[in-house]
């Protein structure tokens, strides 16, 4: 439903930061006004004691992409692992083919479905990240496909630049030169467009050490762009350290951080996203220190990761369930890591709440609460 001007709703069981509790939301002009204080006069709709949340915000995905993995993922059903596709040429790497032979629209239109299906759940926002061009041109083709989706459909797009994401067939075995001559470049370039929000790395043995991620963070920091990263999805390399003395927004997977991990995190007040949908598709047996983070205080928020290799999934209901079933996250932990944590792995600081002066970019779920 489309709220304009001068609206309450009413009769609502709104999802606030400290419990659901039966109230109203006035809302003007697509902004909270009040909760519970409904001014008088305005247009009012009854709810029914519906549920109200903030909407969704999908904190990290590569919903845009060309092509498909389903040869890949037969050959990991055969027993190969995600690393032994990668070594031998295909994963990341057979994306990059697909997505380079893509025209602009050919991105948005295959990306729109993928889009559409997350709206469907209450997505209002979503991160979209580069890292499937490897050239300068398609790096900035990608980062301009995302920009438009937001000029398609009624949602917030923000773009990570992901540059270091995987070295390309022609400089392989040549990182260094790689970061050189093309991913600091297209950043560079991307930014000058105005096509990035923040810069991602994936720091991994299959991807970049963590000394050449902090080429690339100084890079971003010197442009004044905030930072996140793929950091220990599949081995400990020391990337959450890294992410953590940059200050970053958020460090990704991190099924293989440990204690130490969690303190710098919170330390640095980094957001701990996780991706379950990643941790079911490669198979992986090893579950992020989500007591840790716990412990420590480390907010936590779930996303996709939405790309056809590793999370090839559109749903970020699923994600939340994922969480809760293989991390053991609570409900209301699921619930603020695709709301309030989300929109903070994000930088944002208007929206994933139900509070005055917030968005109001709200979710209205036909649902029942226990008794
Ligand atoms: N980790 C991931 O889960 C995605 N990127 C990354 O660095 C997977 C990307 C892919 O397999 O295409
Ligand atoms: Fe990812």
């Amino acid at each position: 439903m489309k709220i304009t001007a001068a609206t309450v709703l009413d009769n609502a069981l709104l999802a606030l930061p400290g419990g659901v509790t039966p109230g109203s939301i006035a809302i003007d002009r697509g902004w909270i006004i009040a909760i519970n204080a409904p001014p008088k006069g305005w247009r009012r709709i009854d709810l029914k004691g519906r549920l109200v949340t903030p909407a969704l915000v999908d904190c990290h995905t590569h919903i845009v992409h060309g092509g498909h993995r389903a040869l890949e993922f037969e050959q990991r059903l055969q027993g190969a692992s995600y690393e032994d596709v990668a070594r031998a040429g295909g994963g990341i790497v057979s994306t990059v083919s697909a997505t380079r032979a893509a025209s602009l629209d050919a991105l948005i239109a295959q990306s729109l479905p993928r889009v559409d299906a997350l709206l469907a759940e209450g997505v209002s926002c979503i991160e979209v990240k580069s890292g499937y061009g490897l050239d300068i041109d398609t790096e900035l083709q990608m980062l301009r496909a995302a920009r438009a989706i937001a000029t398609l459909r009624p949602v917030r797009i923000r773009t990570s630049f992901l540059g270091a994401h995987a070295t390309p067939p022609e400089y392989r075995g040549r990182e260094d030169a790689y970061l050189t001559d093309i991913c600091l470049p297209a950043l560079h370039a991307a930014h000058a467009e105005g096509l990035v929000d923040a810069v991602d790395a994936f720091c991994e043995g299959i991807a970049f050490s963590v000394a050449q991620t902090d080429r690339v963070f100084q890079a971003a920091r010197a442009l004044g762009l905030r930072v996140k990263l793929h950091a220990e999805q599949l081995s400990h390399l020391g990337g959450t350290q890294l992410a953590a003395r940059h200050r970053a927004l958020s460090a990704d997977h991190l099924e293989y951080a440990d204690d130490d991990d969690a303190r710098a995190l919170a330390a640095s007040g980094t957001v701990a996203v996780l991706l379950p949908g990643a941790f079911y598709a490669i198979r992986e047996t090893r579950v992020p220190p989500v007591q840790a983070f716990r412990n420590h205080g480390v907010p936590m928020a779930i996303a996709t990761d939405c790309n056809p290799g590793s999370s090839p999934m559109t749903s970020l209901l699923l994600a939340m369930n994922m969480a809760c079933t293989l991390f053991r996250l609570t409900p209301s932990e699921a619930l603020a890591g695709v709301t309030a944590n989300a929109a903070r792995a994000l930088g944002l600081t208007d929206t994933g709440t139900l509070a005055t002066g917030i968005r109001a970019d709200i979710a209205v779920w036909t649902a029942e609460t226990q008794a």
